[in-house]
């Protein structure tokens, strides 16, 4: 089974505006729509749309966590999450405009998880998660975590034999390593800070990735944003760009692709079908106007315009 853990969920208020976005100004909203939030849960999305079987998981506010679960249903989605009583899900604002830059986010902080909560998600994960299941962490923190106790949630998917994958940043991260997870997958600025220097060219990028492969992490993916990702397995480490096209929504691309990844771990794709899926399939994301939407047959036409390079391999004289 695959498990998505999303401990500080959210729904996306997306915003479209009229024109761009410009301060001093009366901006027009040319339409709103709510769409699923918080990382992990675009990740079930994935699975779910290939009727790969997952379970969504987390924490909700009881006033409003019904909203979500319902986005997500619609989607297929298996949801078993902790609603906290007297509590509401956080709102991400996502902006779009028509300049053709990117999104803005705005996120609020969402609520603090109480004692019992965080005891109800580690009894579910400790007397759930078998051997060999793939647990997803994605996301924030929920407010006032301290890192210690995200260990200890992420120490509960593992008592079996769960395989950790890690979306995570700054110390969260950091103590995540401790527990050699199975995957983790910071961007550029989280992979530097994780190692606590700049790097400054692909070969520093492909030393450091290639520690921590060394190390035990099985897989070492670093996203690149609009320049794609370099993704290390074993000895190989690759260099990946997306195919061209016209962004709409560049928010949920990331949370897409790991979806991706992790869609092909469960079919036991060869590495570069996996790469080259979740790529295309990050790729269809950004098209789309929703957090968590995306086209399969759109991936599967991107697909042949995903570059893949190995690197550290010695060319031929
Ligand atoms: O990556 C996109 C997204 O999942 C949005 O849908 C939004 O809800 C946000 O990220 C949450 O990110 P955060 O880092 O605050 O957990």
């Amino acid at each position: 089974m695959i498990y998505t853990v999303t401990l500080n969920t959210a729904i996306d208020r997306i915003v479209q505006i009229d024109g761009t976005l410009t301060r001093k100004k009366n901006n027009k909203i040319k339409d709103v729509t709510l769409d699923i939030g918080g990382k992990a849960t675009h990740v079930s999305v994935v699975l779910s749309k290939l009727d790969i079987p997952n379970v969504a998981t987390g924490f909700v506010g009881s006033n409003n966590g019904e909203k979500l679960i319902e986005l997500m249903e619609l989607k297929d989605v298996h949801c078993e999450f902790i609603a906290q009583e007297g509590c509401s899900t956080r709102e991400a604002i996502v902006i779009l405009d028509d300049s053709g830059e990117g999104s803005y986010m705005i996120t609020e902080p969402g609520f603090e998880l109480t004692v019992q909560s965080r005891e109800k998600l580690m009894e579910k994960l400790a007397g759930e998660v078998l051997r060999n299941d793939i647990v997803v962490f994605a996301g924030s923190p929920p407010r006032g975590l301290d890192v210690n106790t995200y260990l200890e949630i992420l120490e509960s998917a593992t008592v079996n034999g769960g395989k950790l994958v890690i979306d995570a940043s700054g110390d969260y991260l950091k103590a995540a390593i401790s527990l050699k997870p199975y995957m983790i997958k910071p961007n550029e600025y989280e992979f530097q800070e994780l190692v606590g220097r700049q790097l400054n060219s692909l070969q520093e990028f492909e030393m450091e990735m290639r520690k921590m492969l060394d190390s035990g992490i099985e897989y070492v993916i670093i996203s690149l944003g609009k320049n794609g990702s370099l993704i290390g397995h074993g000895e190989k480490i690759y260099q990946v760009t997306p195919p061209k096209i016209k962004e709409v929504n560049d928010t949920g691309c990331g949370d897409v692709f790991v979806g991706g990844v992790v869609a092909g771990l469960y079919r036991n794709d060869s590495l570069e079908d996996m790469i080259r899926f979740a790529t295309a399939l990050s790729a269809s994301k950004a098209t789309q106007n929703g957090s968590s939407a995306f086209c399969l047959e759109q991936t599967k036409e991107l697909e042949e315009f995903v570059k893949i390079v190995e690197l550290g391999q010695v060319m031929p004289a």
